[in-house]
């Protein structure tokens, strides 16, 4: 399953985000290392479903669809305790850092109302410098694979004897999922292609990995409080420092109270969406009350949206490019042998062939796998076709299995 790791500095609203996403309760607090362990959960993906377009009712099983939007499982994890120098194992920095190493992407979370200092304390709002928190955490991580990289290089050097580097060095790095290619392309920007192995040292690591982080942990920086006052002005400067839409501006306490509100019964409310209304009848405390007057003040009429799912999204849609894919059975009815309509759904990274999809769904698939069908179509596919975002796939295979 995909797997995003919720990265930041304490305080900054990690778990406060990761509680949100998944509205499992782990713990919030303003202490530093509240979180012990790593929080691991299940967040959603979302985008139109398909069954809008063909008018169907569906049945999915695994993911579901709330209002003609499919909302597909992905991976979350809550990192905690990313301080500086956590990397030289100060604090608990690198137990934690190891469960970045098994992302696909990263979620920045830093605290946009400047309401942290530089170790993560709470102080008062405005004071810290978030644009700051950003490039520290960046470099933490940046400091904490060059070391792995330099305490591996006996055994890179020795594996590209026989390896084409950039092999030897995903497989000394394993625990870092990094791909040759990525690596591949990271050696050719940060100029080392020309510069044998052997001289490599510290600054040549330190070049090659700052290169390669963006390619295999792309990261989406999530502006968090935005509920404050001054956050507005922190939004700004992180905006135009990384341009290129990767900044999204959200109030993680704000859709948690919604959700939480949601799932008592008292708010008609689509995780993603614009708006929420009280249901017809509900009771609401006071409290409650004052609160869902803030969020609606502070958050939903001036961002349109708390920005939880719109981060999620853009990761998933945007930076890593995934396509949402359907496999059906049959490909008249668009459905399993259940008679379940559009029963699942699958992210795809771009490039992925129907023997990619197949794989995704079961290996016997693979095995069997003769030839595919567009569903909306009906025409054949060829074995190297590029899937495109909400294609509906039929996966023709052998009926029987051979004997061995
Ligand atoms: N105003 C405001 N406070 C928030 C928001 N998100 C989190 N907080 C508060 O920030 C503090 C730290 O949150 P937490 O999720 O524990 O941070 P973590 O250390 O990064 O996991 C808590 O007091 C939260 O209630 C938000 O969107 N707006
Ligand atoms: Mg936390």
């Amino acid at each position: 399953m995909l797997t995003i790791a919720i990265v930041g500095k304490t305080n900054v609203g990690k778990t406060t985000f990761f509680n949100a996403a998944t509205l499992l309760d782990a713990k919030i607090s303003n202490y530093s290392f509240t979180t012990i362990e790593p929080n691991v959960g299940t967040a959603y993906a979302s985008d139109v479903c398909v069954c809008r377009e063909l008018g169907l009712k569906d049945n999915p099983q695994e993911s579901t669809c709330i209002d003609g939007w499919r909302y597909i499982p992905i991976k979350i994890i809550d990192v905690p305790g990313l301080i500086k120098d956590a990397w030289i194992g100060k604090g608990l920095g690198n137990k934690f850092l190891s469960a970045i190493g098994q992302a696909d992407a990263l979620i920045h979370v830093v605290d946009a109302s400047g309401s942290i200092d530089d170790e993560g304390k709470i102080t008062k709002p405005g004071a810290g410098n978030p644009l700051q928190d950003v490039l520290d955490i960046e470099t933490e991580i940046e400091k904490w694979v060059s070391d792995i990289v330099y305490s591996n290089m006996q055994l890179i050097a020795r594996e590209a004897t026989h390896l084409p580097l950039e092999e030897a060095i995903s497989l000394a790095i394993a625990g870092i999922k990094a791909k040759p290619p990525a690596i591949m392309e990271a050696i050719k920007v940060a100029e080392l292609d020309k510069v044998n192995f052997d001289n490599w040292g510290k600054t040549e690591i330190a070049r090659f990995v700052r290169d390669l982080l963006p390619l295999i942990k792309p990261s989406m920086i999530v502006a968090n409080k935005m509920d404050l006052y001054l956050a507005e002005e922190n939004y700004e400067k992180l905006s135009q420092y990384f341009s290129n839409g990767l900044v999204t501006a959200c109030s993680a306490e704000a859709e948690l109270a919604l959700r939480r509100a949601q799932k008592a019964g008292l708010l008609n409310y689509t995780p993603g969406s614009e708006k929420f209304t009280v249901v017809e009848g509900a009771k609401l405390t006071p409290e409650q009350s004052k609160a869902l007057e803030y969020v609606d003040k502070r958050v939903m009429s001036k961002w349109m949206r708390t920005g939880i799912q719109q981060a999620l999204n853009a990761i998933v849609f945007k930076l890593l490019k995934m396509n949402m894919v359907y496999p059906v059975a049959n490909e008249s009815t668009f459905s399993d042998n259940h008679g379940n309509v559009l029963p699942h759904a699958h992210l795809l990274a771009d490039g992925s062939t129907p023997i990619d999809l197949a794989g995704e769904v079961h290996s016997r698939l693979v095995e069997q796998y003769i030839l595919a069908l567009d569903a909306k179509t009906g025409l054949r596919l060829p074995k190297d076709y590029r899937l495109r975002h909400r294609d509906i796939i039929k996966i023709m295979t052998q009926t029987r299995t051979k004997k061995n």
